[in-house]
């Protein structure tokens, strides 16, 4: 179908050098088998906490539910595990010992709703939605956003817990900053659904950089940055250090590639290649895109090896290995 004009389409990208060469395909194999399994329903998810988050989507998914509904209510079950330290309850907090979560939705009309630096409240992605789908406001940040949580009948809870805080206390002794994000390999949550109606939609929530300034918001709670979604075209987020994924717009120009005739793993390679382009230190400079087109096919990148994420369709519930460029020293 339309073969000529996706020739033209992709000859285009190349001599634009759009294509990305020497690529390590770590688990290429893995990616095209999913690439041509892939049916709708189907849920994508960053990292292995993916897996129990695909897992509820998967079960909205699969009774006909939809992929906002399964987009928000998969990733709070990773919110709400203190036993992760970078979503939701339990996370690590700021250098002074503050715990701020960053999250934001997106459905197929363009319709979305975020919080950025939103304490106490354990399921910041249900606030973002509730931001989406009751005022006129797509962000609220701080102290607005959780009076907003408040009042809308969220509930005010600790979030620090026992071992972020003596991790922290750890960190204090010597209060390096050094993200090294995909070796604890239980980063930002991102959340990619195609329903069986074939609407799309996502979801990003995160405690942020661990030991980060207070006030600092990363990508994730940015439409475009962390997450965007185009529902005539594909889904797309990110993980990762956020400051380099806003730089470039991260997931906005992975939906834009695949409008373009570029395929999702050939659009996740493409902003991968962008982060290295723009950053002339890639020391400890970790991201990893996740997208999903219309269709169902999946694609996922990250500049260095050790990002994986979850994959649930009515045939296949694993964590796979992404495309990377770099290994780490
Ligand atoms: C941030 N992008 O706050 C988030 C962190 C993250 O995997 O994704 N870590 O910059």
């Amino acid at each position: 179908m339309g073969s000529r004009r996706d020739f033209i389409k992709l000859s285009a990208m190349a001599t634009g050098s759009l294509m990305v060469p020497n690529i390590l395909h770590a688990n290429h194999r893995a990616l095209t088998k999913t690439n041509n399994l892939a049916k709708k329903p189907i849920v994508i998810s960053t990292w292995n906490h993916g897996l129990k988050a695909n897992k509820v989507a998967w079960d909205i998914l699969k009774n006909g539910g939809s992929a906002l509904d399964a987009a928000e209510l998969g990733v709070r079950i990773v919110e709400s595990d203190p036993n992760n330290m970078s979503v939701g309850i339990g996370g690590r907090p700021d250098r002074d010992g503050t715990v701020s979560l960053d999250a934001c939705i997106m459905d197929h009309q363009s319709n979305c709703g975020a919080v950025a630096y939103l304490q106490h409240i354990e399921n910041p992605i249900s606030v973002a939605r509730k931001v989406m789908e009751k005022t006129p406001h797509v962000m609220l940040a701080g102290d607005g956003a959780l009076q907003f949580a408040l009042e809308n009948g969220f509930k005010k809870t600790n979030l620090l817990t026992k071992e972020a805080v003596r991790e922290w206390k750890e960190w204090l002794k010597q209060s390096e900053y050094k993200p090294k994000i995909n070796v604890e390999n239980h980063d930002t949550i991102g959340m990619l659904t195609l329903d069986a109606e074939g609407n799309l939609a996502g979801s990003c929530t995160t405690s942020g950089m661990a030991y980060k300034l207070p006030g600092r918001v990363g990508d994730s709670p940015i439409i475009g940055a962390g997450l965007f979604v185009d529902g005539d075209v594909g889904a797309a987020c990110a993980t990762g250090v956020g400051e380099a994924v806003i730089r470039i717009a991260g997931s906005s120009i992975i939906v834009e590639l695949m409008r373009s005739g570029a395929t999702p793993q050939e659009a996740c390679d493409e902003g991968v290649n962008r982060i290295i382009k723009k950053h002339k230190n890639l020391n400890n400079l970790q991201v990893g895109f996740l997208a999903l087109d219309k269709a169902g096919n999946v694609g996922a990148s990250s500049v260095f090896a050790g990002f994986d994420y979850a994959i649930h369709t009515s045939n296949k519930e694993e964590l796979i290995e992404a495309t990377f460029q770099k290994q780490w020293e």
